[in-house]
């Protein structure tokens, strides 16, 4: 019998970016608040994400909060793109830094979450078995931290070592000679590939699907461009939050159909020695138009035949999907791995993997004997993290019959959901997310959400919960906006068709972070268009 631990304003799942931020928002407006974390330490997706080679593809100095300008300037970062070691240094000096630690209870996963209309509070379960209540009950959960373990035959019979990326053990993790076995190439795998090649005695690559990816070109920086960063600290913050996918870069205006093929290659090639992820930003339509979408494509295949020596491994690596609607990759190294003649590709789509043996995988032609399998099988994102956990809201009904598993999904500004009162979402699904630069996505949801709990206590109300029909407005402004692009076309983790049997939805709003922002804003504004809120029975303090 679950017994009642404590009572809480708030109670936020996660200790990632955004959890962390959550804490020290409402602490700060004075709200009682405890985060519960399953890992033993803060950092959520860099806490989990050890794998070799682990590193941000967002440049750093936009790659942090920007709540405080004295945190900003405190902290420096070593590169461009950093590796995971430091990232999580990074969130751990945050939360020294805000003392945030004694209100983290670590090492306790939240497994459901009951609205009690009776109470107007929610009822949180934890594993180990006590319950807390809260009167808002907001998830900091990520999008992709529903780890997915395909469901291979024989998996368990394996006797060598298997890892996951997304739970990476914390020891360093020794190939040293060994014959590994790597299944997937999106983000994670095309970082872990060229380091524990490296290492490996022989590498095989299980290749679902090729993938376009950019060379990263990770470089220290220069004290003088870290100095000049801080000192336009307001500036940066300013274009970041006013942007189209959370970073300091204009948005493009030409079509790469109106430039002439020179230019265009011109425009490519600078991007591709610049390093990062400049060609998907080069022109305006490169994701909306199949013809603007194949002259990056062909751009990327063109490097990749140049970059691999054997031309058939070259053929293999070729993507076709359309660039950059599976998330963009950049790398380092990657494509010049398979030069190595300790790495060998296999190409699972045309033999696919029919069963994991004691010694290795066995496609349908052919058995691999390995000592390591790493799964690089990426995650359930965006619902997944969400509906690992049993949230009901009015009438007891929970969040995973309402969204019907997936196949209808709704929310209010991906931050709230219709039947579930002062529950709240951070980067929650049908908002920008994955889509931007996550610390200005996280940043803006926090402060919105902030401010409501606040506007709510000042105005002597106790609920606050998002109406049926500006929930199926949004919704549909967010599909009719992502049907516009060539983002639905393709099977991805974004749709959903990573999963087998997850219904396709797309679930990331496309309208970019400054508009978001803005339309965020202006609900605020008018006292929380759309919501409908209930005053509190008891007398304002
Ligand atoms: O996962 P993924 P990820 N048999 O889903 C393959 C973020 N991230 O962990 O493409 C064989 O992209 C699958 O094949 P296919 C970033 O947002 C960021 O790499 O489905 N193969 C694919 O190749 C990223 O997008 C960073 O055909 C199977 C791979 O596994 C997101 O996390 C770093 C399979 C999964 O790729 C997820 O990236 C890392 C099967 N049954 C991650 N099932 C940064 O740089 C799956 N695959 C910040």
């Amino acid at each position: 019998m679950a017994n009642k631990l404590n009572n809480f304003d708030a109670v936020v799942v996660g200790a990632g970016f955004s959890g962390l931020y959550m804490l020290y928002r409402l602490r700060e407006a004075g709200f009682s608040t405890r985060v519960f974390e399953a890992g033993e330490g803060v950092g959520g997706t860099w806490y989990w994400n050890r794998y070799p080679g682990a590193r941000c593809d967002s440049e750093s100095i936009y790659y942090n909060y920007t709540f405080s300008e004295e945190l900003y300037k405190e902290w420096t970062w070593s590169s461009r793109y950093p590796e995971q070691p430091e990232i999580l240094k990074y969130l751990n000096f945050v939360a020294d830094k805000f003392k945030l630690r004694p209100d983290i209870q670590f090492k306790t996963r939240i497994t459901g979450a009951q609205y009690d209309e009776d109470q107007n509070n929610w009822q949180i379960q934890l594993d180990d078995g006590t319950t807390v209540t809260a009167k808002y009950f907001i998830t900091g959960v990520g999008c992709l931290s529903a780890a997915n373990l395909p469901n291979f035959k024989g998996l368990e019979n394996f006797k060598g070592e298997r890892y996951h990326t997304g739970h990476w053990p914390h020891e360093k993790v020794d190939f040293t000679g060994k014959r590994v076995g790597i299944i997937g190439t999106g983000s994670s795998g095309v970082q872990a590939i060229p380091v524990i090649a490296e290492e490996a005695g022989h590498l095989t690559v299980f290749q679902r699907t090729p993938q376009y990816s950019a060379p990263a070109r990770n470089h220290p920086y220069a004290p003088e461009y870290i100095r000049q960063s801080k000192e336009n600290f307001n500036e940066i913050k300013k274009q970041m939050r006013e942007s189209q996918g959370g970073q300091p870069v204009p948005i493009p205006t030409k079509s790469a159909l109106e430039v002439s093929k020179e230019e265009r290659e011109r425009v490519y090639n600078d991007a591709w020695e610049n390093g990062g992820l400049g060609i998907f930003s080069s022109y305006y339509d490169i994701t909306i138009n199949e013809a603007a979408n194949e002259t990056a494509a062909e751009f990327i295949r063109s490097k990749i035949c140049e970059i691999v020596k054997k031309p058939e491994m070259a053929q293999k690596l070729l993507p076709s999907y359309y660039y950059g609607t599976k998330r963009p990759i950049i790398d380092t190294n990657y494509y010049e791995t398979f030069n190595r003649d300790n790495v060998s590709l296999v190409d699972v789509k045309s033999s696919p993997i029919v069963e994991i043996t004691q010694k290795g995988i066995k496609t349908t032609e052919a058995e691999y004997e390995l000592d390591a399998i790493v799964l690089a099988t990426g995650f359930d994102g965006m619902t997944g993290p969400l509906l690992k956990m049993d949230i009901r809201g009015k009438d007891g009904v929970s969040l995973k019959e309402k969204w019907m598993g997936g196949a209808q999904t709704r929310t209010y500004l991906g931050v709230a959901k219709a039947g579930f009162p002062n529950f709240f979402m951070i980067t929650g699904p049908e908002s920008p997310s994955v889509l931007s630069n996550m610390p200005v996505s996280i940043e803006q949801h926090v402060e919105w959400i902030g401010d409501c709990i606040e506007y709510l206590r000042e105005n002597g109300m106790e609920t606050i919960e998002a109406n049926v029909d500006a929930e199926e407005a949004w919704s549909q402004h967010c599909r009719e906006v992502a049907e516009a692009t060539l983002f639905t076309k393709t099977d991805s983790w974004y749709t959903g068709a990573n999963i087998p049997g997850k219904p396709r939805r797309f679930l990331i709003y496309l309208g970019g972070v400054g508009a978001y922002r803005q339309k965020c804003d202006e609900i605020a504004e008018k006292g929380y268009e759309g919501f409908t809120m209930k005053p509190s029975k008891k007398p304002v303090p």
